[in-house]
């Protein structure tokens, strides 16, 4: 059985709900929140105590992209993580992405709009300003990020994107990234969470 360390409003833990759901795997969900981050025993599965934590049968691997790209390569191995040399660095370049600019910009806005965390705001709107355009400018001549199919590349981008209005981003000024949302919506197994638009 997978056990998935798991936070209900947290996006990064959501890419992971998402992949799981749409293979079709059962998993039990373990508390990720910060009483339970704070343990012995979690720091034990993540120093960096930071959910979501994937345990697979006793393998135990943190972040999601990294948890994407392992469920890929278990499950749809060159469908969700490229079949070509080309396609697999395309996917690498949106999953650094993900772990930058989507985590320093709308997921930083969200974090402090809906949680109250202190963030730098100039810098995570500037950096905000400046992917949003690129995605969407991307997604305005293809429905998929990568190849032409859901790749991990939409898994890993997507829930902070269609999160983005709980950071104050109007998604109405970005549409094309507002009808892949929709799209990822619709997609075989997918699991819903608080707040996603579309
Ligand atoms: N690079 C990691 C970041 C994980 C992360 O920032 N998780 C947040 C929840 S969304 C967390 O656990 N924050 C608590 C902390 O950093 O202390 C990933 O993509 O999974």
């Amino acid at each position: 059985m997978i056990m998935l360390y798991d936070s209900p409003l947290s996006g990064n833990c959501h890419k992971v709900r998402m992949a799981l759901g749409m293979l079709g795997l059962l998993c039990t969900l373990a508390p990720g929140d910060a009483a339970a981050r704070a343990t012995l025993a979690f720091g034990a599965i993540n120093p960096l105590r930071q959910v979501p934590v994937l345990n697979d049968e006793g393998f135990v691997l943190r972040d999601s992209q990294a948890i994407l790209a392992y469920l890929a390569a278990k499950h749809r191995f060159g469908d969700w993580d490229g079949d070509t040399p080309a396609e697999r660095g395309e996917i690498g370049q949106w999953l650094s992405i993900a772990a930058n600019e989507i985590a320093n910009g709308p997921a930083t806005l969200r974090l402090a709009k809906l949680f109250g965390v202190l963030i730098n705001e100039a810098n995570a709107t500037a950096v905000t300003t400046r992917i949003m355009p690129v995605i969407e400018a991307h997604l305005s001549t293809r429905d998929w990020l990568v190849g032409g199919r859901t790749t991990v590349a939409d898994l890993a981008l997507s829930p902070y994107l269609a999160l983005a209005p709980d950071g104050g981003i109007d998604l109405t000024a970005y549409p094309h990234i507002g009808a892949w949302v929709a799209r990822i919506a619709r997609l075989p197994g997918f699991v819903a969470m608080p707040g996603w638009s579309y």
